[in-house]
């Protein structure tokens, strides 16, 4: 089994390095964020709970956000591994996630932080912004994410090294250069 945490700012990558990686790998992509943003445009009840706080650049409460991915990371397909991709984003989390592998006798073997300058976030935002219209794409909202990750997400990243789990890997380059450089790491790890 392996389990794995892909970490970093917004409009680093994550959700475009997990779908790759998980591909190769054979093991489903877990992204808090896509799984909301799906919820929002079903109007499901989840999506109205999550909506206005995705709209500010605020974390969803970890009181819908830790429910759900507990249930998800019950389901059958997550045996054989996992990737989640932007979860766990706080320390509450982090700790939740924890307890809630532990009672399934499952841990994280590997916590990859994708890292870049906040003016190639922005940039990448901003592309974003034109071709997928985003609500939480604005300059306004973009940086109150910002910010929130480096006041309740970077924290996570120290937690993690004390463990010797955190590895850092630059998302500066090209899509296939940062999965290369998370592949090798992956596989220096024997994953
Ligand atoms: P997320 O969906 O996690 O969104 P993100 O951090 O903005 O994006 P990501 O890093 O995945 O970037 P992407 O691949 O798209 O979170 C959205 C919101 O959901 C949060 O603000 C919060 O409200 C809520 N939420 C999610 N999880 C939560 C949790 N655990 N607790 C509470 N609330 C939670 O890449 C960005 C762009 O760059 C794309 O356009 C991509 O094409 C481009 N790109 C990627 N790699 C590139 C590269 N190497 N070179 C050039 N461009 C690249």
């Amino acid at each position: 089994m392996t389990a794995i945490i892909l970490l970093g700012p917004p409009g680093v990558g994550k959700g475009t390095q997990a779908n790759i990686i998980c591909e190769k790998l054979g093991i489903p992509a877990i992204s808090t964020g896509q799984i909301f943003r799906q919820n929002i445009a079903e109007n499901t009840e989840l999506g109205q709970q999550a909506q206005e706080y995705m709209n500010r650049g605020e974390f969803v409460p970890d009181s819908v956000t830790n429910p759900m991915v507990e249930a998800r990371l019950t389901a059958p397909d997550t045996e054989a591994g996992f990737l989640l991709d932007g979860y766990p984003r706080n320390l509450d989390q982090v700790h939740v996630l924890r307890d809630m592998l532990a009672k399934h006798g499952k841990k994280i073997d590997v916590v990859l932080e994708l890292t870049a300058p906040d003016e190639v976030l922005t940039a990448r935002m901003m592309k974003r912004a034109q071709e997928e219209h985003r609500s939480d794409d604005t300059p306004e909202v973009f940086q109150r994410r910002v910010e929130i990750y480096h006041e309740h997400t970077e924290p996570i990243a120290t937690y993690y090294a004390d463990q010797d789990l955190l590895v850092q890997v630059s998302s500066e380059g090209s899509v296939e250069e940062v999965t290369q450089a998370i592949l090798d790491v992956l596989s220096n790890l024997g994953a």
